[in-house]
């Protein structure tokens, strides 16, 4: 594990217990029925950082969403949903205990992440608000086909990001423009900085939101390795759903390595969840949003809100 010193929180993770990988029936069944994540690992044999990966793309351009937690969303392609095996998300819907955990204690110690389970509050107007500023963000097209454009939104406060093979878009307005929410967990993350480090983040902090449609929108696997950020540095997961408590999680999957087919661990992310990935997690693992088809994950989109750290005069900063 990184020395306790060296980490950029104010509550360090200091020992943290194994994350539970997935069971091996999971994996089988991975393997036979190939999730959204493994499909498009294999399927679309896109470079492992294209975070567009693991979903379907959407082909048609339709009229963006106004309503959160609508359950008709324009963005919802129901047939080409309906081909996602649900199957196999049960057995990691297993709620995880708060915590500390190491991803990978034997191999990777420095490689870890605080789970911190409805965490953040969220008011349902807060939610709308930042729903709504989605009509504002250009679709993102597909880098691995641009006839066509990947489901979610995204696009990032305060910094131009080149997000492994896609440009997200960029949010040019002043921070005093920004939906609440977005700038409460700006605060909230620069609060987990210990105050040696509060100074080196705020410089280059920035806000990257992801808006899902529904659970047919995921993020294939990837990990923030970017350049342009700052190496190790923390980065914050916030994560929120339309539905509130009410809405199923969506899975947040973690893969060894770059080259890893499978998942192999999985941490269900519901609305209010805040989950740090700390340490060398970035530059051992990558992770990504797995896509269903299932009925009620259809029903409910969702936002998630990473605050991270870029290194002030890079690109990303300009
Ligand atoms: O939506 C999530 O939970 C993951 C977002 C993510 O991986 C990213 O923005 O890099």
């Amino acid at each position: 594990m990184a020395s306790p010193s060296a980490s950029w929180l104010l509550a360090p993770i200091r020992a943290p217990r194994a994350l539970p990988p997935l069971p091996g029936a999971m994996e089988d069944a991975l393997t036979r029925a190939g999730t959204c994540g493994m499909k498009a690992a294999t399927a679309t044999r896109g470079p492992a950082s294209a975070p567009n990966a693991g979903e379907s793309p959407d082909r048609k351009r339709k009229s963006s969403a106004s309503a959160p937690g609508a359950t008709t969303n324009p963005f919802t392609l129901a047939k080409r949903a309906s081909s996602t095996p649900s199957n196999v998300t049960k057995p990691a819907n297993a709620p995880l205990p708060a915590g500390d955990y190491a991803v990978e204690p034997s191999s990777h110690p420095g490689s870890v992440v605080r789970y911190e389970p409805r965490a953040f509050p969220c008011a349902p107007d807060d939610y709308a608000e930042i729903w709504a500023f989605s009509d504002r963000v250009a679709r993102t097209r597909n880098p691995l086909n641009a006839n066509t454009f990947i489901k979610r939104k995204q696009a990032t406060f305060g910094a131009r990001y080149k997000f492994g093979a896609q440009v997200s878009a960029r949010v040019e307005e002043p921070p005093e423009a920004w939906p609440r929410l977005v700038s409460a967990c700006v605060d909230d993350a620069l609060g987990r900085v210990r105050d040696a480090k509060r100074d080196a983040f705020a410089a280059g902090v920035a806000a990257h939101v992801n808006w899902y449609p529904d659970a047919s929108a995921g993020m294939g696997r990837h990990a923030d390795a970017e350049e342009d950020l700052i190496p190790d540095a923390p980065i914050f997961s916030y994560s929120f759903a339309s539905g509130g408590d009410a809405s199923p999680p969506r899975l947040f999957d973690l893969y060894r390595g770059r080259g890893a087919k499978k998942p192999f661990a999985t941490v269900p992310l519901s609305h209010g969840d805040v989950l740090t990935m700390d340490g060398t997690t970035q530059r051992t693992h990558e992770h990504g949003v797995r896509a269903s088809a299932s009925k009620e994950g259809m029903r409910h989109s969702r936002v998630n809100i990473t605050v991270r750290a870029f290194k002030p005069g890079s690109d990303a900063m300009r």
